[in-house]
Order: structure tokens, then sequence, then C-alpha cells
């Protein structure tokens, strides 16, 4: 079973800053799917909690440049 997570993000000013944010997830241990809303400023995730956690989700989005405003 996955859980989803819905990260809410600050300072993506461009469309290269959606897909450096997507990849970035995306390449994390597992994270299922990863889509990032630019409009809305949101990051959808499918992830293992088995294998992360929402918290270290938060943490890469901040290790590339962003803020995370909360995570739900
Ligand atoms: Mo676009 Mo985002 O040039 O950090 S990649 S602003």
């Amino acid at each position: 079973m996955s859980d989803k997570a819905i990260l809410h993000i600050s300072g993506m000013t461009c469309a290269s800053c959606v897909r450096r944010v997507e990849e970035g997830l995306r390449e994390m241990a597992g994270v299922e799917k990863a889509a990032v809303n630019f409009a809305t400023e949101q990051a959808v995730v499918d992830f293992d909690p088995a294998a992360v956690k929402p918290e270290q989700l938060g943490k890469k989005v901040r290790e590339l440049g962003y803020e995370v405003v909360r995570i739900d």
C-alpha cells in the first residue's frame, strides 16, 4: 500500500523549478509517483511509508532550494 502526501511549496518561479522538484523526488527510494503543479504550488507524492517518510520528502525539496510551507 502506498500513502499520498501533498507538499505545499513556495519559491518555484519557473517551469524548470517544477521539473527539478519532480525529478528530485522521483529519484528518492520509496517514491512511486511525484507530480508538481506550478499554479497551485503543490507536489502530490505517492510513496511507500515503509521506505520513506513525508518529512524526508520535505527535506529533499528544501535541499533543492525551495521552501516547504506545509505537508498534508
Ligand atoms: Mo527557473 Mo527555479 O530558471 O530555481 S529553475 S527559477
